[in-house]
């Protein structure tokens, strides 16, 4: 992978400008220093190796070089998306899952709110994370790890949940870069629909453990109890309902609670 072959498989798309790094610490990292040095909306940083790449709460990320991908959009969201902003995470999920089914016809799930599930297996996950200069958002970084072949997949001891790579579920070699541009691709033709019921339904049809019992511990909160519920969907702003013993359904916001089939508990 280098800068020609990414420029020339992305050719078409609306990504104005890309950076490439054989090593980096993260992407998102480079992506935000560069929403602060003017990259344009759609802008992307890609990654074949990542020496600190990260997940949320400060949890690690692990990208072996050759194997997975690790890339981050850069975008400026216009004042409409500034007040969906929370879904981004959501597109990103949806993206990845609708770019494995059309290019690959593999079928995944999503476990709210940014993990993407080959069976029952973490395969890929999204970071979203905003700049914002006093109350101002500067831009929005979108970042996303995929393990493409197993060589991937971290060691068991590095990982709080199951692993899988792509080719794992496709039984078959995967191009990375044609993944890239169909991933890119979904991102773009539903980022005008974020929010829309259109959007939401795509979403909620690859929702994991829906009807399932799941377990939520808040994260900060990790002596809280856990709340436990029947996973029902999502809300319009993406968060994830519950229905609980009592029948009393409750949304948990996004962003700040672990998810686990009641078994893993
Ligand atoms: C995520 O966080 O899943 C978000 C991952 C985002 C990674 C991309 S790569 C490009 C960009 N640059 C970055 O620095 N980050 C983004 P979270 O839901 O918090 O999951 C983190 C957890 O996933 C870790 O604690 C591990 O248990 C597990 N994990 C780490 N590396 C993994 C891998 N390669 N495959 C599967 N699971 C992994």
């Amino acid at each position: 992978m280098d800068i020609s072959q990414i420029t020339s498989r992305l050719a078409g798309l609306a990504v104005p400008a890309i950076q490439y790094f054989e090593q980096t610490g993260s992407t998102n990292d480079d992506a935000a220093r560069w929403v602060m040095d003017g990259a344009p909306d759609g802008s992307l940083v890609v990654a074949d190796l990542q020496t600190s790449g990260r997940g949320r709460l400060s949890r690690r990320w692990v990208t072996q070089p050759g194997s997975a991908l690790a890339f981050s959009l850069v975008f400026r969201p216009t004042l409409s998306e500034e007040a969906v902003v929370g879904l981004f995470t959501a597109l990103g999920a949806l993206a990845i899952s609708r770019a494995l089914e059309t290019h690959l016809g593999i079928q995944s799930e999503i476990k709210w709110p940014n993990d993407i599930l080959l069976n029952r297996k973490k395969a890929a996950g999204i970071l979203v994370e905003t700049n914002w200069v006093g109350n101002s958002l500067q831009g929005l970084v979108m970042g996303i790890g995929i393990n493409i072949s197993p060589k991937a997949i971290p060691p068991p001891d590095q990982l709080l949940y199951p692993a899988a790579s792509v080719e794992d579920a496709a039984g078959r070699p995967v191009d990375r870069l044609d993944l890239l541009r169909e991933v890119i691709s979904q991102v773009i033709e539903w980022r005008p629909k974020v929010g829309d019921p259109v959007f939401r339904s795509a979403w909620d049809e690859r929702l994991a453990f829906k009807g399932e019992w799941v377990t939520i511990q808040e994260a900060g909160d990790q002596g809280g109890t856990p709340l436990s519920g029947k996973v029902v969907g999502i809300d319009p702003s993406g968060r994830l309902v519950l229905r609980l013993e009592d029948r009393k359904e409750v949304p948990v916001a996004a962003g700040d609670v672990q998810l686990r089939p009641k078994e893993l508990n």
